[in-house]
């Protein structure tokens, strides 16, 4: 898909920056608007889908998952933007082909990006049994990337102050609804031998033991040399300055990097950077109870 300045430049902005609940969950209304053909999309069983709640680290698992599809082969993984070699399923703008139009041309084996909660995911991936990545990332550090995420792309609401944000955040009134619900629902689920669940702090703290066991999932064996190519190019560093990852092919009218680059950080801990004392005890209140009863465990800092 080729994002043309023009036709961006004459997109209404505020207009796409509404968000309208799908089965309860907050979504952008161009995403509601398209909803019925992302729930009658037909997937495959060769389908590799990598789930995450926004900013939880689907860029850095996509890029991992496309250079094992492509052996290590740097050339293969530089034929396009992420956003073409990854598909994302439910993205729709207007005037752009949607991601599910996107996919349908798509050639199989195909990989396909989603931020969907697991209750609204496609019928078609349980039936035709398709494997799933889920990566998770502490609530807290999704919630600062996700703030400036939102100060970037001309297409999301205006998140206000941080404050007000993190207030958002807690109560799931942003898209994709709350953290908490994703994170356990996809998890609830993780017992099938067709979902994987990673956590991006594993992934930060030893990349080479998450990718084993990506491949493992993968049905896919690898030269020790190969993984640690992949291990090299997908590091955060050589990402940031890769063109065909960061984002930097889309035009500024839609992703704003002059301020905060896509590739911000790429650590583990940086909320500490962010949230106030009060904000942290208030946080841990109400993450205690909206995550009751769940082994889930996260760490804020690796
Ligand atoms: S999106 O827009 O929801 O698809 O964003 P997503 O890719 O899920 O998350 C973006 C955050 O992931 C960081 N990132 C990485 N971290 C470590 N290593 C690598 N290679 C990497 N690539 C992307 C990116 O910097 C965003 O996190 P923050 O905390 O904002 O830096």
């Amino acid at each position: 898909m080729d994002f043309q300045d023009e036709k961006v430049k004459t997109m209404d902005m505020t207009a796409l920056q509404k968000l309208v609940p799908i089965h309860g969950v907050p979504m952008g209304i161009e995403i509601a608007e398209n909803w019925e053909s992302v729930e009658q999309f037909q997937a495959r069983s060769d389908d590799l889908l990598i789930a995450t709640y926004p900013k939880a680290g689907t860029t850095w698992a996509s890029e991992i998952v496309d250079m094992i599809y492509s052996d290590g082969d740097l050339e293969k993984c530089r034929r396009d933007a992420i956003y073409n070699r990854v598909p994302y399923l439910e993205f729709k703008i207007p005037g752009m082909p949607s991601g599910v139009e996107q996919l349908n041309g798509t050639p199989s084996p195909r990989l396909v990006k989603t931020h969907l909660p697991i209750q609204l995911m496609p019928d078609s991936f349980w039936e035709k049994n398709s494997k799933v990545i889920y990566v998770a990332r502490n609530a807290k550090d999704v919630a600062v990337s996700y703030f400036f995420f939102h100060k970037i792309v001309k297409a999301l609401p205006d998140p206000g102050p941080w404050n007000t944000f993190l207030e958002n955040y807690m109560n799931g009134n942003v898209g994709y609804g709350s953290w908490h619900d994703h994170v356990k629902g996809w998890w609830e689920k993780r017992h099938g031998d067709n979902i994987l669940y990673l956590f991006y702090e594993d992934m930060k703290e030893d990349p080479k033991r998450e990718l084993r066991k990506m491949l493992h999932f993968m049905n896919k064996e690898m030269s020790d040399e190969t993984l640690e190519k992949i291990i090299y190019h997908t590091s955060f560093d050589v990402m940031k300055t890769n063109d065909m990852a960061n984002y930097k092919t889309l035009p500024n009218d839609l992703v704003d990097q002059s301020t905060t680059p896509f590739m911000r950080k790429g650590i583990a801990g940086d909320w500490k950077n962010h949230f106030t004392i009060a904000q942290n005890e208030r946080f841990d209140e109400d993450y205690k109870r909206k995550m009751k009863g769940t082994e889930l465990h996260f760490r804020t800092e690796i």
